[in-house]
């Protein structure tokens, strides 16, 4: 009889992400987004804690970048050993992200810590009251690519415990991520494991059901594309199956909403129309960082101004400072028809919709433009560009692209 065992699964932690392009965040509101990774994590530890699992599976990606922040190893160790005192073990491996071979300072985990420190399989067991019941199997990235298959080298032994594959990697069919140690959910399949725990992709999914073959995704959504709730998995396999859980960790949430307006004739209308509207989406929600469409043309009767986008957004965005589950609206949109169009366009699975996708995950054209404004000659009568500026810089050059592609002859 197989003592039953209860774990946490979590991958892409990315700690310390970086959050570039919330320049008019206010400063409490910046804070609480750039530690949001940390919290996130801090979560995570006390939903291990209080659900009095057995172990806390960490698939790839603990750290955003190759030279992990010394602030991003210090709170984790805080975390690890927070989970040493309740006698919970961490099984971790390093993803594209954090691969081996980055440069990083060494920080010593405590002892319930157990790294996979090679890109070949190897394996972990996992004791309970002194018998084994799990063996856990994993590898980490030395270098920032595994483009090899993995999924043959989980070999499980023949004991009778919980055999447990720990991979990061991508579906082979998959074509929107960077396609690192590529499976086929049959490859996973025939192993014979019990559970396979996935990193790499940031939205959570699962791609079988017995076995259970799970991405968590990310414990914390970093921009617009990795929108909704965000959390880990809790995992219980007995003898006689498995049971799931999703646990939410995400202190911040971002959303993507559209509004109708046509049926708002004054900006006095549009105003409250907007203010009612994101008072039903705050009881729903943790704060959250909002791009948003409003459809239809904005109240013709007023005289605008240029920036009257801007204004709105300025005015909707000061009533949220000080509250608790505030709503910023971090990119607004009105639509009209010849853009419902270029949207559409978007859509679409050929190479222009591509290039229209990639252009819009563009939160900040600043880098780009980091060359041009550092120019010694530019310096000297450009001090930056502003929040309008850009955007009109990123919409030319889109038009400019469009039109290339689309000319014909040539
Ligand atoms: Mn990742």
């Amino acid at each position: 009889m197989k003592e039953p065992i209860k774990f946490i699964h979590s991958a892409d932690l990315h700690l310390d992400s970086p959050f570039q392009g919330f320049f008019d965040l206010p400063e409490e509101m910046l804070a609480q987004v750039r530690d949001s990774t940390f919290q996130a994590f801090e979560r995570l530890i006390q939903h291990a804690i209080n659900h009095e699992v057995d172990f806390v599976l960490i698939v790839g990606d603990l750290f955003d970048q190759d030279g992990r922040s010394l602030k991003a190893q210090v709170r984790l160790r805080k975390g690890f050993e927070k989970l040493n005192e309740y006698g919970i073990d961490v099984f971790l491996s390093h993803g594209n992200h954090d691969h081996l071979g980055g440069s990083f300072y060494s920080i010593e985990f405590p002892d319930n810590v157990h790294i996979f420190n090679e890109e070949t399989v190897t394996s972990f067991p996992f004791f309970k009251n002194g018998e084994k019941c799990a063996e856990i199997y994993g590898f980490s990235y030395e270098k920032r690519a595994v483009i090899e298959p993995k999924a043959g080298e989980f070999i499980p032994s023949s004991e009778n415990v919980f055999h447990i594959g720990m991979l990061h990697g991508s579906l082979a069919t998959n074509t929107d991520h960077d396609l690192y140690a590529p499976f086929r959910i049959e490859d996973l399949y025939t192993r014979g494991l019990d559970y396979w725990a996935l990193g790499h992709i940031h939205k959570r999914q699962q791609l079988s059901e017995d076995p259970p073959i799970f991405y968590s995704g990310n414990i914390q959504g970093r921009h617009r594309n990795e929108g909704g709730e965000k959390g880990c998995n809790l995992v219980e396999l007995s003898e006689t199956g498995h049971s799931l859980q999703f646990l939410q960790t995400g202190v911040i949430r971002f959303e993507t909403r559209s509004l109708d307006i046509d049926d708002c004739e004054t900006l006095i209308e549009l105003e409250k129309k907007l203010y009612d509207w994101k008072e039903k989406l705050r009881n729903e929600s943790v704060p959250t960082l909002l791009h948003l469409t409003l459809k239809g043309d904005l109240p013709s009767e007023e005289q605008h101004a240029p920036d009257l986008k801007d204004e709105l957004r300025q005015i909707w965005n000061e009533q949220e400072e000080g509250q608790e589950n505030w709503i910023w609206i971090h990119k607004l949109n009105v639509m009209k028809d010849e853009e419902m169009e270029r949207n559409q366009l978007a859509q679409g699975s050929h190479f222009v919709g591509e290039l229209l996708r990639t252009i819009e995950e563009i939160e900040d054209v600043e880098e780009d433009l980091r060359e041009l404004t550092q120019h010694h000659a530019l310096r000297k009568y450009v001090q930056g560009f502003s929040e309008e500026e850009k955007e009109e810089i990123a919409k030319h050059a889109e038009d400019l692209l469009l039109n290339e592609l689309v000319k014909e002859g040539d």
